[in-house]
Protein backbone atom coordinates (compact mmCIF):
# COMPACT_ATOMS: atom_id res chain seq x y z
CA UNK A 1 0.00 0.00 0.00
CA UNK A 2 1.59 3.56 -1.00
CA UNK A 3 1.87 5.66 2.08
CA UNK A 4 -0.96 8.45 2.43
CA UNK A 5 0.01 11.27 0.33
CA UNK A 6 -2.62 13.66 0.74
CA UNK A 7 -4.93 14.59 4.53
CA UNK A 8 -8.12 15.18 4.28
CA UNK A 9 -8.22 16.98 7.60
CA UNK A 10 -8.76 20.48 8.18
CA UNK A 11 -8.07 21.13 4.39
CA UNK A 12 -10.26 23.30 2.11
CA UNK A 13 -11.18 21.23 -1.04
CA UNK A 14 -12.43 22.64 -3.92
CA UNK A 15 -15.36 20.40 -6.13
CA UNK A 16 -15.17 21.73 -9.70
CA UNK A 17 -18.64 20.87 -11.42
CA UNK A 18 -20.17 20.20 -7.97
CA UNK A 19 -23.95 20.19 -9.49
CA UNK A 20 -23.36 17.61 -11.80
CA UNK A 21 -23.63 13.69 -11.32
CA UNK A 22 -19.73 13.17 -10.48
CA UNK A 23 -19.67 16.68 -8.96
CA UNK A 24 -22.56 15.69 -6.53
CA UNK A 25 -21.34 12.76 -5.74
CA UNK A 26 -17.91 13.62 -4.41
CA UNK A 27 -19.62 16.18 -1.95
CA UNK A 28 -21.58 13.44 -0.80
CA UNK A 29 -18.63 11.34 -0.32
CA UNK A 30 -16.44 14.49 0.92
CA UNK A 31 -18.86 15.00 3.65
CA UNK A 32 -17.44 12.34 5.97
CA UNK A 33 -14.31 13.75 5.84
CA UNK A 34 -13.17 15.80 8.20
CA UNK A 35 -12.17 18.74 5.28
CA UNK A 36 -13.66 22.01 4.69
CA UNK A 37 -16.01 21.29 1.22
CA UNK A 38 -15.79 24.28 -1.33
CA UNK A 39 -17.71 24.95 -4.64
CA UNK A 40 -17.80 27.79 -7.12
CA UNK A 41 -21.66 28.69 -7.53
CA UNK A 42 -22.73 28.96 -11.58
CA UNK A 43 -21.67 32.76 -11.88
CA UNK A 44 -17.96 31.79 -12.27
CA UNK A 45 -17.69 30.63 -15.98
CA UNK A 46 -14.99 27.90 -15.66
CA UNK A 47 -13.99 28.65 -19.76
CA UNK A 48 -13.15 32.29 -18.15
CA UNK A 49 -9.46 32.18 -17.30
CA UNK A 50 -9.68 35.35 -15.54
CA UNK A 51 -12.67 34.35 -13.95
CA UNK A 52 -10.92 31.12 -12.46
CA UNK A 53 -7.51 33.33 -11.56
CA UNK A 54 -9.77 35.38 -9.44
CA UNK A 55 -11.58 32.57 -8.25
CA UNK A 56 -8.66 30.59 -6.99
CA UNK A 57 -6.75 33.28 -5.17
CA UNK A 58 -9.75 34.37 -3.36
CA UNK A 59 -10.56 30.74 -2.49
CA UNK A 60 -7.06 29.10 -2.23
CA UNK A 61 -8.23 25.39 -2.18
CA UNK A 62 -5.75 22.79 -0.67
CA UNK A 63 -7.17 20.21 -3.25
CA UNK A 64 -9.04 20.15 -6.15
CA UNK A 65 -11.45 17.51 -7.52
CA UNK A 66 -11.92 18.49 -11.73
CA UNK A 67 -15.67 16.51 -12.25
CA UNK A 68 -16.51 19.96 -14.40
CA UNK A 69 -16.91 19.12 -17.55
CA UNK A 70 -19.52 19.40 -20.54
CA UNK A 71 -20.55 16.12 -21.01
CA UNK A 72 -23.19 13.88 -23.29
CA UNK A 73 -24.19 10.20 -24.43
CA UNK A 74 -23.53 8.87 -28.23
CA UNK A 75 -25.76 11.84 -29.96
CA UNK A 76 -25.09 14.31 -28.10
CA UNK A 77 -21.21 14.03 -28.19
CA UNK A 78 -21.54 13.53 -32.04
CA UNK A 79 -24.13 16.61 -32.83
CA UNK A 80 -21.72 19.20 -30.67
CA UNK A 81 -18.02 18.25 -31.14
CA UNK A 82 -17.09 21.87 -30.98
CA UNK A 83 -18.64 22.34 -27.42
CA UNK A 84 -17.70 19.08 -26.12
CA UNK A 85 -13.75 20.10 -27.24
CA UNK A 86 -13.57 23.42 -26.27
CA UNK A 87 -15.53 23.64 -23.30
CA UNK A 88 -13.57 20.54 -22.05
CA UNK A 89 -10.00 21.92 -22.94
CA UNK A 90 -10.97 25.32 -21.55
CA UNK A 91 -11.49 23.94 -18.33
CA UNK A 92 -9.44 21.69 -17.82
CA UNK A 93 -6.79 24.44 -18.94
CA UNK A 94 -7.55 26.92 -16.67
CA UNK A 95 -8.47 25.29 -13.14
CA UNK A 96 -5.05 23.55 -13.97
CA UNK A 97 -3.23 26.10 -14.23
CA UNK A 98 -4.76 28.62 -11.62
CA UNK A 99 -4.72 25.37 -8.81
CA UNK A 100 -0.74 25.80 -10.14
CA UNK A 101 -0.63 29.94 -9.66
CA UNK A 102 -2.28 29.10 -5.84
CA UNK A 103 0.10 26.50 -4.67
CA UNK A 104 -2.70 23.69 -4.60
CA UNK A 105 -1.09 20.54 -3.09
CA UNK A 106 -3.14 18.10 -4.87
CA UNK A 107 -5.88 17.74 -7.92
CA UNK A 108 -7.23 14.87 -9.26
CA UNK A 109 -8.21 15.39 -13.24
CA UNK A 110 -11.64 13.01 -14.17
CA UNK A 111 -11.47 11.66 -17.62
CA UNK A 112 -13.61 9.34 -19.29
CA UNK A 113 -13.14 5.36 -20.83
CA UNK A 114 -14.02 6.70 -24.61
CA UNK A 115 -9.91 8.12 -24.17
CA UNK A 116 -8.74 4.66 -25.75
CA UNK A 117 -8.92 3.74 -29.48
CA UNK A 118 -11.72 2.09 -30.54
CA UNK A 119 -10.12 -1.47 -31.22
CA UNK A 120 -8.31 -1.37 -27.83
CA UNK A 121 -7.58 -5.07 -26.63
CA UNK A 122 -10.08 -5.75 -23.59
CA UNK A 123 -9.65 -5.21 -21.07
CA UNK A 124 -7.50 -2.02 -21.73
CA UNK A 125 -4.91 -1.22 -19.63
CA UNK A 126 -3.94 2.61 -18.88
CA UNK A 127 -0.70 1.92 -21.52
CA UNK A 128 -3.31 1.43 -24.56
CA UNK A 129 -3.74 5.26 -24.22
CA UNK A 130 -3.03 6.61 -27.69
CA UNK A 131 -1.97 3.53 -29.60
CA UNK A 132 -4.71 3.60 -32.19
CA UNK A 133 -7.58 5.22 -34.06
CA UNK A 134 -10.78 6.90 -31.58
CA UNK A 135 -14.43 6.17 -31.97
CA UNK A 136 -15.51 8.83 -34.47
CA UNK A 137 -18.42 9.25 -32.79
CA UNK A 138 -16.68 10.82 -29.61
CA UNK A 139 -13.25 11.90 -30.33
CA UNK A 140 -13.84 15.22 -29.72
CA UNK A 141 -14.44 14.51 -25.65
CA UNK A 142 -11.42 12.02 -25.94
CA UNK A 143 -9.47 14.27 -27.06
CA UNK A 144 -9.69 16.95 -24.70
CA UNK A 145 -9.66 14.09 -21.65
CA UNK A 146 -6.38 12.64 -23.13
CA UNK A 147 -5.49 16.46 -23.05
CA UNK A 148 -6.62 16.46 -19.61
CA UNK A 149 -4.30 13.51 -18.30
CA UNK A 150 -1.46 15.34 -20.62
CA UNK A 151 -1.19 18.44 -18.82
CA UNK A 152 -1.45 17.48 -15.55
CA UNK A 153 1.96 14.97 -16.30
CA UNK A 154 3.23 18.46 -17.78
CA UNK A 155 2.03 19.94 -14.86
CA UNK A 156 4.46 17.59 -12.47
CA UNK A 157 7.37 17.37 -14.67
CA UNK A 158 7.72 21.62 -14.80
CA UNK A 159 6.29 22.78 -12.24
CA UNK A 160 6.48 19.57 -9.29
CA UNK A 161 2.26 19.70 -8.86
CA UNK A 162 0.69 16.98 -7.29
CA UNK A 163 -1.92 16.33 -10.14
CA UNK A 164 -3.10 12.96 -10.82
CA UNK A 165 -5.99 11.41 -12.99
CA UNK A 166 -8.52 9.03 -12.76
CA UNK A 167 -10.15 7.36 -16.11
CA UNK A 168 -13.65 6.70 -15.26
CA UNK A 169 -15.93 3.89 -17.10
CA UNK A 170 -19.41 4.58 -17.84
CA UNK A 171 -21.09 5.83 -15.06
CA UNK A 172 -24.77 6.40 -13.94
CA UNK A 173 -27.07 7.21 -10.68
CA UNK A 174 -28.07 10.01 -9.02
CA UNK A 175 -28.62 13.74 -10.45
CA UNK A 176 -28.32 11.87 -13.83
CA UNK A 177 -28.94 13.46 -17.23
CA UNK A 178 -32.56 11.74 -18.38
CA UNK A 179 -32.96 13.98 -21.50
CA UNK A 180 -33.84 11.15 -24.18
CA UNK A 181 -31.90 13.21 -26.90
CA UNK A 182 -28.56 13.80 -24.98
CA UNK A 183 -28.55 11.55 -22.19
CA UNK A 184 -26.09 8.20 -21.79
CA UNK A 185 -27.81 4.73 -22.29
CA UNK A 186 -28.29 3.78 -18.71
CA UNK A 187 -30.40 7.07 -17.68
CA UNK A 188 -32.28 7.04 -20.97
CA UNK A 189 -33.38 3.26 -20.39
CA UNK A 190 -34.75 3.98 -16.83
CA UNK A 191 -37.08 6.56 -18.89
CA UNK A 192 -38.04 4.90 -21.72
CA UNK A 193 -38.91 1.41 -19.56
CA UNK A 194 -40.68 3.80 -17.39
CA UNK A 195 -42.99 5.59 -20.12
CA UNK A 196 -43.62 2.70 -21.82
CA UNK A 197 -44.98 0.75 -18.62
CA UNK A 198 -46.94 3.98 -17.68
CA UNK A 199 -48.48 4.10 -21.19
CA UNK A 200 -48.92 0.31 -21.69
CA UNK A 201 -46.75 0.22 -24.84
CA UNK A 202 -45.92 -2.96 -26.11
CA UNK A 203 -42.33 -2.02 -26.97
CA UNK A 204 -39.36 0.11 -25.91
CA UNK A 205 -36.85 1.51 -28.20
CA UNK A 206 -33.38 0.93 -27.75
CA UNK A 207 -30.64 2.30 -30.04
CA UNK A 208 -28.69 0.97 -32.27
CA UNK A 209 -28.16 -2.88 -32.65
CA UNK A 210 -27.70 -3.85 -28.80
CA UNK A 211 -25.07 -5.80 -29.64
CA UNK A 212 -22.16 -3.13 -28.19
CA UNK A 213 -20.72 -4.07 -24.74
CA UNK A 214 -20.46 -1.59 -21.96
CA UNK A 215 -18.87 -1.82 -18.44
CA UNK A 216 -21.13 0.34 -15.89
CA UNK A 217 -20.20 1.97 -12.57
CA UNK A 218 -21.94 3.89 -9.76
CA UNK A 219 -21.38 7.75 -9.10
CA UNK A 220 -21.01 6.85 -5.54
CA UNK A 221 -18.44 4.10 -6.35
CA UNK A 222 -16.57 6.24 -8.25
CA UNK A 223 -16.86 9.24 -5.25
CA UNK A 224 -15.09 6.54 -3.50
CA UNK A 225 -12.40 5.64 -5.49
CA UNK A 226 -11.88 9.38 -6.23
CA UNK A 227 -11.19 10.43 -2.59
CA UNK A 228 -9.33 7.00 -2.12
CA UNK A 229 -6.65 7.92 -5.31
CA UNK A 230 -6.59 11.48 -3.92
CA UNK A 231 -5.55 10.25 -0.47
CA UNK A 232 -2.95 7.61 -1.81
CA UNK A 233 -1.87 7.86 -5.24
CA UNK A 234 0.66 10.24 -6.54
CA UNK A 235 1.89 9.43 -9.67
CA UNK A 236 2.54 10.51 -13.47
CA UNK A 237 0.28 7.23 -14.71
CA UNK A 238 -3.66 8.48 -15.13
CA UNK A 239 -6.04 5.30 -13.41
CA UNK A 240 -8.63 3.34 -14.97
CA UNK A 241 -12.05 3.14 -12.14
CA UNK A 242 -14.15 0.72 -13.77
CA UNK A 243 -16.10 -2.36 -12.15
CA UNK A 244 -15.18 -5.08 -14.16
CA UNK A 245 -19.01 -5.94 -14.87
CA UNK A 246 -19.83 -5.66 -18.62
CA UNK A 247 -22.86 -6.95 -20.58
CA UNK A 248 -24.57 -6.04 -23.95
CA UNK A 249 -26.72 -3.11 -24.53
CA UNK A 250 -29.81 -5.87 -25.30
CA UNK A 251 -29.03 -7.19 -21.86
CA UNK A 252 -28.85 -4.03 -19.93
CA UNK A 253 -32.10 -2.64 -21.47
CA UNK A 254 -33.63 -6.34 -20.58
CA UNK A 255 -32.17 -5.38 -16.89
CA UNK A 256 -33.36 -2.11 -16.92
CA UNK A 257 -37.36 -2.99 -17.67
CA UNK A 258 -37.11 -5.66 -15.48
CA UNK A 259 -36.30 -3.78 -12.57
CA UNK A 260 -38.61 -0.48 -13.54
CA UNK A 261 -41.27 -3.47 -14.27
CA UNK A 262 -41.78 -2.86 -17.77
CA UNK A 263 -42.89 -6.68 -19.33
CA UNK A 264 -43.05 -5.20 -23.31
CA UNK A 265 -40.38 -6.15 -25.74
CA UNK A 266 -37.64 -4.21 -27.35
CA UNK A 267 -37.57 -2.94 -30.40
CA UNK A 268 -33.93 -1.90 -32.12
CA UNK A 269 -33.73 1.64 -34.42
CA UNK A 270 -30.86 0.93 -36.38
CA UNK A 271 -30.27 4.17 -37.84
CA UNK A 272 -28.95 5.08 -34.75
CA UNK A 273 -25.13 4.75 -34.18
CA UNK A 274 -23.35 1.36 -32.03
CA UNK A 275 -20.30 3.32 -31.24
CA UNK A 276 -17.41 1.79 -29.67
CA UNK A 277 -17.91 -2.04 -30.21
CA UNK A 278 -16.56 -2.35 -26.49
CA UNK A 279 -15.16 -0.46 -23.86
CA UNK A 280 -14.42 -2.44 -20.78
CA UNK A 281 -11.46 -1.50 -18.48
CA UNK A 282 -8.60 -3.07 -16.65
CA UNK A 283 -8.77 -1.99 -13.00
CA UNK A 284 -6.10 -4.34 -11.73
CA UNK A 285 -3.54 -1.39 -11.00
CA UNK A 286 -6.40 0.19 -8.84
CA UNK A 287 -7.60 -3.00 -7.08
CA UNK A 288 -4.02 -3.46 -5.95
CA UNK A 289 -3.69 -0.32 -4.30
CA UNK A 290 -6.85 -1.67 -2.31
CA UNK A 291 -9.96 0.08 -3.74
CA UNK A 292 -13.05 -2.04 -5.05
CA UNK A 293 -16.29 -0.80 -5.92
CA UNK A 294 -19.20 -1.72 -3.45
CA UNK A 295 -22.58 -1.17 -5.46
CA UNK A 296 -23.75 -3.79 -8.00
CA UNK A 297 -25.23 -3.06 -11.37
CA UNK A 298 -28.55 -4.29 -10.01
CA UNK A 299 -28.75 -2.24 -6.88
CA UNK A 300 -27.30 0.79 -8.73
CA UNK A 301 -29.88 1.01 -11.11
CA UNK A 302 -32.70 0.22 -8.74
CA UNK A 303 -31.78 3.09 -7.06
CA UNK A 304 -31.04 4.78 -9.64
CA UNK A 305 -35.11 4.30 -10.67
CA UNK A 306 -35.93 5.36 -7.19
CA UNK A 307 -34.18 9.09 -7.83
CA UNK A 308 -35.95 9.15 -10.45
CA UNK A 309 -39.29 8.50 -9.59
CA UNK A 310 -38.50 11.12 -6.68
CA UNK A 311 -37.77 13.81 -8.83
CA UNK A 312 -36.59 13.09 -12.41
CA UNK A 313 -39.88 11.05 -13.33
CA UNK A 314 -42.96 13.18 -12.22
CA UNK A 315 -41.11 16.18 -13.60
CA UNK A 316 -40.66 14.38 -17.08
CA UNK A 317 -43.98 13.01 -16.96
CA UNK A 318 -45.46 16.26 -16.24
CA UNK A 319 -43.78 17.57 -19.64
CA UNK A 320 -45.16 15.00 -21.39
O1 LIG B 1 -24.08 5.61 -23.23
P1 LIG B 1 -23.95 6.01 -24.65
O2 LIG B 1 -24.77 7.16 -25.13
O3 LIG B 1 -22.45 6.38 -24.98
O4 LIG B 1 -24.30 4.73 -25.60
P2 LIG B 1 -21.11 5.52 -25.22
C1 LIG B 1 -23.88 3.45 -25.27
C2 LIG B 1 -24.54 2.45 -26.22
O5 LIG B 1 -25.94 2.36 -25.87
C3 LIG B 1 -24.51 2.86 -27.71
C4 LIG B 1 -26.72 2.46 -27.05
O6 LIG B 1 -24.29 1.70 -28.48
C5 LIG B 1 -25.91 3.40 -27.93
O7 LIG B 1 -26.34 3.28 -29.29
N1 LIG B 1 -28.06 2.94 -26.72
C6 LIG B 1 -29.19 2.20 -26.83
C7 LIG B 1 -28.39 4.17 -26.28
N2 LIG B 1 -30.28 2.94 -26.51
C8 LIG B 1 -29.79 4.19 -26.16
C9 LIG B 1 -30.44 5.39 -25.74
O8 LIG B 1 -31.68 5.48 -25.63
N3 LIG B 1 -29.63 6.45 -25.45
C10 LIG B 1 -28.26 6.38 -25.56
N4 LIG B 1 -27.53 7.46 -25.24
N5 LIG B 1 -27.61 5.25 -26.00
C11 LIG B 1 -20.05 7.67 -24.22
C12 LIG B 1 -19.37 8.91 -24.78
O9 LIG B 1 -20.05 6.69 -25.26
O10 LIG B 1 -19.33 7.11 -23.14
C13 LIG B 1 -19.20 9.92 -23.68
O11 LIG B 1 -20.15 9.43 -25.84
C14 LIG B 1 -18.52 9.29 -22.48
O12 LIG B 1 -18.42 10.98 -24.14
C15 LIG B 1 -19.23 8.04 -22.05
O13 LIG B 1 -17.20 8.99 -22.82
C16 LIG B 1 -18.50 7.38 -20.90
O14 LIG B 1 -20.85 4.62 -24.07
O15 LIG B 1 -21.13 4.92 -26.58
Amino acid sequence: MNRPTFDFSGKRVYVAGHGGMVGSAIVRRLAREDCEILTADRGVDLRDQQAVNAWFAQARPDAVFMAAARVGGIAANDAYPAQFLYDNLMIEANVVEAARQVDTAKLLMLGSSCIYPREADQPIAEDALLTGPLEATNQWYAIAKIAGIRLCQAYRIEHGCDFISAMPTNLFGPGDNFDLDTSHVLPALIRKAHEAKVAGDEEMLVWGSGKPRREFLHVDDLADACVFLMREYSGAQHVNVGSGQELSITELARLVADIVGFEGKLAFDSTRHDGTPRKLLDSSRLNAMGWRPAITLEDGIAATYRHFLKDGGRRVMLRG
